[in-house]
């Protein structure tokens, strides 16, 4: 058993995260499997699987044995984007509580804007006793960019807060109470029918630089809450920073919640910190749990090395 183990080991490569925890769960968890957390890999035959958060290039290469990469998020352009990348499965997570927390945040800021609560604190701010005109829900149309598995859940919520929602994907989708649109040809109509956008699609060679002023001048103008509101919790690589601030100046957009940016951390000197209707949250609407996703991780390898499938291996060809 420890022979074979040897050869059965888990590089850690967390780029900017401490890969502790992460080490750690994998060892509470297979005491006996070696674990190396990157760059102190001293026998490099010795790994087979990798798991990986924006993990620097070499860290990918020069590993003979290597059988499958772990994105330990949802997300894995982070991963693709390597060159050094192997010809291996990557798997990604896909855990009931990274979408549990993702749809909470989603709902958050969907009812932060419809229910104008930035305006409210300015009002408390003032102590002034003043209320604003409120729509109902349903008067207000949400649409969902990426109906994958946190989009659907997220647009699920929204339906049961009463929102009239709408979703586009690559192909079309069946959600109770919620309108698809698909492909290029259902994306101005969607758009036409849009107050507040809510971006989940992950980044990839098509959905690059997406969200900039072009997109946002197609979203609706003739809506209850007066205007078009971004919520981007997908990838800031899908959006171009300077456009949506000219749009907010401008008034293309009332207001925008991002979660994620083109550089992270986001600049102190970015004028979008301190924009009156604007959420910056750095990068947690779907924090990882360590322990929790390294519990999936590590089913997966015990289900590869008893030959059987793997789970939420990321299809190559299209990049997601
Ligand atoms: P999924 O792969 O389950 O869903 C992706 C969705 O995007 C699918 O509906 C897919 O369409 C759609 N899509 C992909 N490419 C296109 C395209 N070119 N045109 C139209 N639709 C497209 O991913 P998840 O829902 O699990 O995650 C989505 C993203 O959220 C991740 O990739 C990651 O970037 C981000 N994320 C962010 C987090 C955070 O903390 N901010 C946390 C976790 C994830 P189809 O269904 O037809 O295939
Ligand atoms: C993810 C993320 O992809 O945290 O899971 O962004």
């Amino acid at each position: 058993m420890a022979t074979k183990m040897a050869d059965h080991g888990i590089l850690i490569a967390s780029g900017p995260w401490d890969p502790t925890p992460w080490a750690e769960a994998v060892r509470s968890l297979d005491p006996a499997r070696p674990v190396f957390i990157w760059p102190d890999v001293p026998d490099r035959g010795a790994v087979r699987y990798v798991m990986a958060w924006h993990p620097p290039e070499e860290a990918l290469a020069g590993l003979p044995n290597l059988s499958v990469v772990f994105s330990l998020g949802a997300g894995v352009e982070h991963v693709l984007s390597r060159k050094m990348l192997p010809d291996v499965p990557v798997a990604r997570i896909v855990s009931d509580d990274l979408t549990e927390r993702m749809t909470e945040w989603v709902a958050l800021q969907v009812l932060m804007h419809h229910r104008q609560q930035r305006r409210y604190d300015r009002l408390q701010d003032e102590r002034r006793w003043h209320e604003l005109r409120q729509p109902a829900a349903s008067e207000v149309r949400v649409g969902i960019m990426g109906m994958g598995v946190l989009g659907a859940s997220a647009a699920r919520v929204l339906v049961a807060l009463g929102f009239s929602v709408a979703g586009w994907s690559r192909g079309p989708k069946t959600v109770p109470g919620v309108e698809s649109f698909h492909g290029d040809a259902g994306l101005d109509p969607f758009l036409a029918r849009t107050d507040i956008l809510v971006v989940l699609l992950p980044l990839t060679p098509d959905t690059r630089g997406l969200l900039a002023m072009p997109l946002f001048r197609k979203l609706a103008r003739d809506g209850a809450l007066g205007g078009p509101v971004l919520i981007n919790a997908g990838r800031g690589g899908l959006q171009i920073e300077a456009d949506i601030v000219r749009a907010i100046e401008e008034g293309v957009l009332i207001g925008a919640s991002l979660d994620v940016f083109e550089t992270e951390p986001l600049d102190p000197s970015s004028p979008l910190w301190g924009m009156e209707n604007v959420v910056v949250t750095p990068h947690c609407a779907g924090w990882s749990d360590p322990m929790e996703l390294t519990v999936q991780i590590m089913e997966q390898i015990a289900a590869f090395e008893a030959g059987r499938p793997l789970r939420n291996v990321v299809d190559r060809a299209v990049s997601y």
